[in-house]
């Protein structure tokens, strides 16, 4: 199912469009839309695809899963695919506080929070985030870490993940991508992690059978070139599909029906 979110429609600098965009009443009433779309689907058991937006699609995405019956109870992993950890400590949210806004509520209702971060651009994120990082125990690989040479030590960091959780929110921020691959995205990387490895931890997390949810988000229609970053998001989500539907049930918090969906 996919389920989509306000779209991200200015651009200025990026840490501007990161604080701004959308405004914080667009931003809450597309969180609560996007909730009450998550949580109310469905016990298939196929995972929900949601189309951002900000980062802050994820918070929404967090609202649904944690209204959701099927997923009462079980550990769920949270797996971003992203420059930024954004886990920035603010009052008001915006697409830099989904992570730490969902540490904070996992604390309150006494659930763990099992945050993995790959594709950390060392100069795109403070040293304030990397101490709130190691302060929640977050595990992170850089975008250096996580380019294709690296790729046999990237899959052992998810396998880990896999094997640790009950299910898996993917959150898949596109400015992870190198800019020539994703150009149309409110901060487009200047080294950036490339789409082979991408594909191969979408491959691999999809395979397991514990991928509940997925959202795609920072997509730029205005700044893209020739639609190339909505073909990569596309390419992605399609792997994505395919694989989960294709996985083996693993449970009350996987693909229980073990059927395929052409
Ligand atoms: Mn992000």
């Amino acid at each position: 199912m996919l389920v989509g979110a306000a779209p991200c429609n200015r651009r200025v600098s990026a840490s501007a469009v990161r604080r701004t965009c959308p405004t914080s009443s667009a931003r809450r009433s597309s969180s609560i839309l996007c909730a009450r779309n998550v949580s109310a689907t469905p016990a298939t058991g196929n995972p929900v695809v949601v189309l951002g937006g900000g980062h802050d699609t994820a918070w929404g995405s967090y609202l649904g899963r944690t209204r959701c019956n099927r997923l009462r109870g079980q550990r769920v992993g949270v797996l971003n695919l992203d420059a930024h950890f954004d886990l920035r400590q603010a009052d008001e949210p915006s697409s830099g506080t989904p992570f730490v806004q969902m540490a904070r509520a996992d604390q309150q209702a006494d659930r763990t929070f099992d945050y993995t971060v790959l594709g950390i651009s060392e100069p795109n994120n403070t040293g304030v985030l990397f101490r709130t990082a190691d302060e929640l125990g977050v595990e992170y690989l850089t975008d250096e870490q996580c380019q294709p040479r690296h790729l046999e030590a990237v899959l052992e960091v998810v396998d880990r993940l896999v094997e640790r959780v009950d299910a898996i929110h993917l959150s898949i921020d596109l400015d992870v991508l190198p800019t020539a691959v994703a150009p149309g995205v409110s901060a487009p990387a200047g080294y950036g992690v490339p789409l082979e490895t991408i594909q191969a931890v979408c491959h691999r997390v999809a395979r397991s059978g514990k991928l509940v949810l997925v959202d795609v988000v920072e997509l730029l229609p205005r700044m893209d070139v020739d639609g190339r970053t909505a073909r990569a998001a596309a390419r992605l989500i399609t792997t994505l599909a395919h694989d989960a539907l294709s996985a083996p049930p693993t449970g009350p918090a996987g693909n229980t029906t073990g059927e395929r969906h052409e």
